[in-house]
């Protein structure tokens, strides 16, 4: 039997053992179609961008290994871009960093920023039919230090505000180009690598900060607030926790992005979805691989992805949740990272959307809690793998493995030859 009659003949089967559990599959691949993912241009670089600025790391962002074949240019990372593209179902993002700025080989320190330096960025996007999402740069800068936002020095405070507020401004007019907000995220890394006694203060100057930066209200971006748990050489204090976001994010009605790799290892990330949602506008998602700590690994099709998809599925949350991604893998094919990374992250919201869920609360409505959990465990098992596939098929891209051998194409023919 051709392969293409095996995809068809086994979804038609998933079909009837789905429908027997209350389960439509169509309406689950009609919706997963619409789960447009924020793909992070920075792991086709390693995060380095294209500012003519030296390149001074730090901040507690790290990407490791030195595979051959990072794109080195604006035309690179576009094409590579383009090559993930073709290996994967639905109308993505893409989510830059004001470093990958289109400067024209000039030095354009973070405070000058204009959103012309974004209008080839926009109108390539365009072409290809994605829209835009940005994100301030704090990192990799001489002024970055273990202070930024929530310095006390006021004019190295003051240069990240100005470099905020017109990240701000890129985002309006990338919102406005592509009739569309453009969610722009903003994390910094500020904090202290031992103890810190001046706690409350770096905060209250962070709060300061932010409400200047957000004194202008547009109509066509939406601000998000990242958090994290702590960045190398600021082991022992991050200004800006979860706790912090949180509190501001509810108070001020600004969305918090959750990054899969910012909580302690034994922490539900998907439990928070319910709990936010009641009190934040929305959510940004940045979904990654924490192994033992932020690591940035390739997002894999786990139980950590699988819950959380689950959770924002169940809360019907599917349009107040922004899904992006958030990895940085230099040891092995950029382009193959991307690939297994968005496709893990369609696996796990095609099962979050084919979970028996009436049938499993009907169950908890009526205390049947082994009923529950016998059919949550029966669910794992059900051929949703047959669903991805024919999802693949009929989006006419590559089937299973079958994307091994088209990145390693494109390996031959473009990346090597870096
Ligand atoms: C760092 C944060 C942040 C960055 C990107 C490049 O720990 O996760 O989101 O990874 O902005
Ligand atoms: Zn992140």
């Amino acid at each position: 039997m051709k392969k293409n009659e095996l995809i068809q003949k086994s979804f038609e089967i998933a079909k009837e053992r789905y429908a027997a559990v209350g389960v439509d599959v169509e309406k689950a691949m009609t919706q997963l179609q619409k789960v447009a993912i924020s793909i992070h241009c920075w792991q086709a670089d390693d995060v380095v961008g294209f500012e003519k600025l030296e390149s001074v790391g730090g901040g507690g962002i790290q990407a490791t290994g030195n595979y051959p074949g990072r794109a080195r240019n604006i035309d690179e990372l576009r094409s590579d871009i383009e090559k993930v593209l073709t290996l994967v179902a639905g109308n993505h993002r893409l989510n830059l960093h004001e470093i990958y700025g289109d400067f024209g080989g000039k030095v354009v320190d973070r405070d000058q920023v204009e959103p012309e330096h974004f209008k080839s960025w926009m109108q390539w996007a365009k072409e290809k039919g994605m829209k835009l999402d940005f994100n301030s740069t704090s990192f990799g800068h001489p002024k970055s230090g273990n202070l930024t936002l929530a310095n006390p020095d006021k004019s190295i405070r003051d240069f990240w505000i100005e470099h905020t507020k017109r990240c701000r401004a890129v985002s309006e007019e990338m919102g406005k180009f592509q009739n569309d907000p453009c969610i722009m995220n903003l994390w910094i890394h500020d904090g202290s690598k031992d103890l810190t006694v001046n706690r409350y203060k770096y905060r209250q100057i962070l709060e300061q900060s932010l409400d200047e930066i957000f004194k202008t209200e547009y109509k066509n971006m939406k601000d998000c607030l990242e958090s994290k748990l702590f960045g190398i050489a600021l082991e022992s204090y991050t200004v800006g926790s979860h706790d912090f976001y949180l509190g501001y994010g509810a108070k001020k009605q600004k969305i918090v992005t959750l990054d899969t790799g910012h909580f302690h290892l034994t922490e539900s990330v998907a439990d928070k979805i319910s709990a936010m949602l009641l009190f934040t506008p929305e959510i940004m998602l940045h979904v990654s691989r924490p192994i033992r700590w932020d690591s940035d690994h390739v997002v894999i099709l786990n139980d950590d992805i699988a819950d959380l998809a689950k959770e924002i599925v169940r809360a019907e949350a599917l349009e107040r949740v922004h899904v992006g991604l958030d990895f940085f893998d230099a040891s092995i094919n950029r382009i193959g990272a991307y690939v297994i990374g968005i496709r893990a992250t369609q696996k796990a919201f095609l099962q979050a959307m084919l979970e028996p869920i009436a049938k499993l609360r009907e169950y908890e409505s009526n205390e049947q809690y082994f009923e529950r959990l016998a059919l949550l465990e029966e669910a794992k098992g059900l051929p949703w793998n047959a669903v991805w596939d024919y999802f693949c098929m009929k989006n006419d891209i590559a089937v299973g493995e079958d994307y091994i051998t088209e990145v390693q194409q494109y390996e031959k023919d473009v990346t090597s030859k870096r």
